[in-house]
């Protein structure tokens, strides 16, 4: 049926420094042992597990510039990850990249756009814009830069040897579950061609229509990525997360969400980020992150 390989290659990236609360480098532990790769094979696929990037722990390091906290060390995990992706694509797999924090996006990014040879196009499921610069930034957050860095906007800040930049093309962007928005994200967003669709959008039109016109919006050469911030869904489903924002999705539109990506057969990788085990839940973030990975991947009920 797809033109994508029933071969998934699981990722860890266990990065925390682009945000100041720890547990989140525990994410891929616990995805993993949610029953990640079992559920990945029920459904049909062949997993390789290629473990974790190198990731420091903020104890060992100084921060140098508070406009973007630990940036060095961000850009050199995210250029370990970019060429672990980009392997696994060149081997005919799906890259499957499991946060850590959401600044490692700019890394999985570059590795896509270095396999295709070109940027490409991606839908950005998150309750934030991750538009900042360190310029615009109201935190110092690395997590709340990726897009941005991937666009190739404040190149002279994310420049690296590893990282193909820009990533993505700006006409094939689309954010999905926004309710949170910095006043320099907005300003941008109003002359930027990225589709837009708020948790009020979605009340409005609709999960379904929503994901269909996102997806409509970033098809094309390249590559097509989902990048999933758990943050997305609502804090009372997924507790276990830095950075909560009340009125999210609820379990049934992430899935929905999901499965539709997965009907369109566009999606050549995937990346699920912010689960943080300390914040959680009796670990009920990372099964609900399973659970959506399954359905992106073409789990199906009947
Ligand atoms: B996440 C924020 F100011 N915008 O830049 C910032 F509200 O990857 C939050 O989406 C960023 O979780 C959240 O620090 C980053 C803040
Ligand atoms: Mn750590
Ligand atoms: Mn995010
Ligand atoms: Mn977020």
């Amino acid at each position: 049926s797809s033109e994508h390989a029933k071969a998934v290659s699981i990722i860890g990236a266990p990065l925390d420094l682009g945000q100041t609360r720890r547990g989140v480098d525990m994410g891929p532990s616990a995805i993993r042992y949610a029953g990640l790769e079992e559920r990945l094979a029920e459904i049909g696929y062949a997993v390789t597990e290629r473990g974790n990037v190198a990731a420091p722990e903020p104890e060992a390091l100084t921060v140098r510039d508070a406009r973007a906290r630990y940036l060095p060390e961000i850009l050199d995990a995210c250029a370990a990850l970019a060429a672990l992706v980009e392997g696994a694509v060149r081997e005919g797999a799906r890259p499957l990249v499991l946060g850590g924090d959401h600044a490692i996006a700019l890394g999985t990014l570059a590795g896509l756009a270095a396999a295709a040879g070109q940027p490409g196009g991606v839908i950005w499921i998150d309750a934030h814009g991750d538009l900042n610069t360190p310029e615009t930034s109201p935190s110092g957050n690395v997590h709340g830069m990726p897009l941005a860095a991937a666009l190739g906007r404040a190149p002279e800040w994310f420049r690296h040897d590893g990282l193909a930049l820009p990533a993505v093309t700006p006409s094939r962007v689309a954010l999905v579950g926004i309710r949170s928005l910095d006043p320099a994200e907005r300003a941008y967003l109003r002359d930027a061609d990225i589709r837009v669709f708020t948790m009020s959008d979605i009340d409005r039109i609709g999960i379904e229509r929503a994901v269909r016109e996102a997806l409509d919006h970033v098809a094309g050469p390249g590559f097509v990525h989902a990048s999933l911030d758990l943050d997305s869904l609502d804090p009372e489903v997924a507790p276990g997360v830095g950075t909560p924002v009340r009125g999210g999705l609820t379990y049934r539109e992430a899935h929905l969400a999901c499965e539709l990506i997965a009907e369109s057969e566009l999606l050549g990788s995937l990346e699920v980020v912010e689960a943080n085990p300390i914040l959680d839940r009796e670990n009920t973030t990372a099964l609900t992150a399973v659970e959506l990975v399954a359905s992106a991947l073409g789990k199906t009920i009947l």
